[in-house]
Order: C-alpha cells, then structure tokens, then sequence
C-alpha cells in the first residue's frame, strides 16, 4: 500500500488522533502529512504575514542605502537588507508547502487582504534609525523567532533556524552603530536618543496585542505553533534590553520603566493599543506609500516573472525531447 492509500483507508478520526499525537510528542508536521484545516490556515496566516512583513521591511532602510555615511556602512545595509529579501523568499516558500500559491499571496498584500508588521509603517528619519532598527527591531524580532525555530510545522521551524542566525547579525550591526555614534559628537548622541524615542514603543507592539486581547494565542500555543504568549515575549525583551540601552547611554521613553525584584522583570508603562490598531488598520504614518511602493515594484517586474517562466518552459520542453 502507498502512503496516499494508507491515508485514504484511514477515518478522520484516525487522521486527527495520529495529528495529535505527532504534536503530544513534540515531532513535526509535515507538508505530505494530514493536518486540520484550522492549523493549515493559522500556519497560512502566519507565515504569509511573517513572509510579508520581511519584504515590506526592507523599505525603511532601504530608503538610506544611497545615503550611507560612509562605504562600510552602506556595504553592511546592503547586505542586510538583501538578507530581508532572503527571508522573504524562503518564508514565501515554506508557505507554498502548504497549498498555497506566492502570486496569489502578493495579490493578497498589495491589496489590504493580508496584513504585515506594524512596525514597518514608522518613516526613518536620519541614519541613527538604520542602527535602532537594528538594534530594537531586530532584536524584537529574534526575540519573537528563536521559540519558533522550535514551531511543529517543519518547514517554516526550518527556515526559522537560519533566519535567526541571519537576524543575530542584523542585531549587532545596529548596536554597533549606535555605539559609534554615542561616542562621537553631541549631535550624534541626539539623533540616537531621538530615533530611540521615536522606535521604542512601536517595538514593544510587535509582539501582538495583549494576551487578554489576542485571538489566537490559545489555539497556536495548543498546536505548538507559538511556544510563548505574545506578552511573555514583550517581557523578555524589555529585560533584555534595558540592560543594553544602560550600556548605550540611551535613555528609554517610559518614565514606568523601573526593576520590580518582587516579579524578578523590569515593569513597564502602559502600550497606546489605540496607536496599534490604527497602524494594523492601515492608518499609521507610512502604510499607504509602503504597499503602494509593493504594488508598484510587483507590476515593474512582471517582464522578470514572464522571462522566467518562459525560460523554464523553454527548458521542460528541450528535457522533454532530449
Ligand atoms: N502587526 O491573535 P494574535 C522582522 C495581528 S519580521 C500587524 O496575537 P498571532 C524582521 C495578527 O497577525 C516581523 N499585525 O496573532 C525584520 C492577527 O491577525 P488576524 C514579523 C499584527 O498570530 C527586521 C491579529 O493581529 N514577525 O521584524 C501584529 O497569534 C528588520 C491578532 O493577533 C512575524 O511575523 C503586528 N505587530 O500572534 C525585517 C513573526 N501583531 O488573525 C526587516 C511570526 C498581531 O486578525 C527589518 N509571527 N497582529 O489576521 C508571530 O509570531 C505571530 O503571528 C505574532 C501575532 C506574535 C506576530
């Protein structure tokens, strides 16, 4: 009997008892392998967006590539925000493993269908904001990754791997950064401080709404999909990076932000959730010129997916024959 046959020879319920026992186990799902069609959908949801977000992301400091300080500097943007089209790619990838189908998921972004990060719709106003995207932006975001490297669904825990140790980079080349320019003059050190006021709390909000207020926590931590609560990520990434911003010299925009020895974490002031839902809406300060830029350089290069996909059929063709 092939697999496909054993499968069919199988009940439902067989299907989702064997399903929950792959996830009781801590084993992984695979693409071949039954899965309910809420998780198909979550991991759906999740990874388009995730993918979504990486390519969107690379608009913000994109933006300074032509505008690098110095040749260094700009050799380190290129090569990260290259690294963010990577990321794109293999989350676009590991998406497809699942049924679904990259031109469509596109379609969905340029046209409001499926959401990305709402950090990616804050502008970047001088060059500090490359260092403090990296610095809290990433540094959110490994945060946020490292657990799912250990996500059940296969692929995408796969891709997680190498793309935390790709954000690790992108973490240290912003702090460094930053600490180049808090060692040089009084100017600098402001438009540090100024880019941290401006990052903090939009970086605070990547990790999703509340636990109270967020939909589908329960059901992904059940399937293993999510290892921790959106809130118990935000607070290991304030104690995470207090310290840090203490090593910087930056001061943190949160006059609540203060050690409780009680909880053993550092309380933090109340997130404007009102801001949050604004931004995810699509009425924060850049979201209509970011997917309008999308949806701009999605049509210019439809010549490249049309060459493509001619050359592979050319290509099939010529197998075929030989
Ligand atoms: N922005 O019930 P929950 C990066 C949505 S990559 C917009 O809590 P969930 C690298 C949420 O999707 C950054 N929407 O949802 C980089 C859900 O949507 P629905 C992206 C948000 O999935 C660095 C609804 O609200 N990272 O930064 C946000 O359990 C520098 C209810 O929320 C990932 O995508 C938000 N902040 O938890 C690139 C990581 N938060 O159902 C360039 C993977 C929530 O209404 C430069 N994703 N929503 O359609 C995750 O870990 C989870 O999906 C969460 C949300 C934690 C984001």
């Amino acid at each position: 009997m092939t697999a496909a046959q054993i499968a069919d020879a199988l009940s439902e319920e067989d299907l989702e008892r064997h399903f929950e026992q792959v996830i009781a186990r801590d084993q992984r799902i695979e693409p071949r392998d039954w899965m309910p069609e809420g998780y198909r959908n979550t991991m759906i949801r999740q990874i388009a967006q995730h993918a979504h977000s990486e390519i969107i992301g690379m608009q913000p400091e994109g933006n300074w590539i032509t505008r690098a300080p110095s040749l260094r500097r700009k050799a380190i943007l290129l090569a990260k925000v290259q690294d963010e089209a990577g990321h794109g790619l293999y989350l676009y990838s590991a998406a497809e493993t699942l049924g679904t189908d990259r031109t469509d998921l596109t379609e969905r972004l340029i046209t409001g269908r499926q959401k990305y990060s709402s950090i990616f719709n804050y502008p970047t106003l001088s060059f500090a904001d490359v260092g403090v995207i990296g610095w809290l932006v990433d540094g959110a975001a490994i945060c946020n990754q490292v657990p799912l490297c250990r996500s059940s669904y296969g692929p995408y825990a796969r891709a997680m791997i190498r793309i935390c140790k790709e954000e690790s980079f992108h973490q240290r080349q912003g702090y460094e950064l930053l600490m180049t320019m808090m060692k040089g003059t009084a100017e600098q050190r402001e438009l540090v401080q100024d880019a941290v006021n401006r990052w903090w709390w939009p970086s605070l909000m990547m990790f999703g709404p509340p636990d109270a207020d967020s939909p589908n926590t329960a059901r992904s931590m059940a399937w293993k999909i999510k290892r921790h609560t959106n809130d118990e990520l935000r607070q290991r990434f304030v104690d995470m990076t207090v310290p840090q911003a203490e090593a910087l010299g930056v001061g943190l925009p949160d006059p609540e932000l203060k050690w409780n020895p009680a909880r053993g974490h550092y309380d933090f002031g109340e997130i404007d959730w009102a801001e949050f839902k604004r931004v995810v809406s699509g009425d924060g300060p850049c979201n209509a010129e970011r997917v309008a830029h999308r949806a701009r350089t999605h049509s210019e290069g439809a010549w490249v997916r049309e060459a493509a996909a001619a050359h592979a059929a050319k290509q099939r063709k010529e197998a075929e024959a030989a």
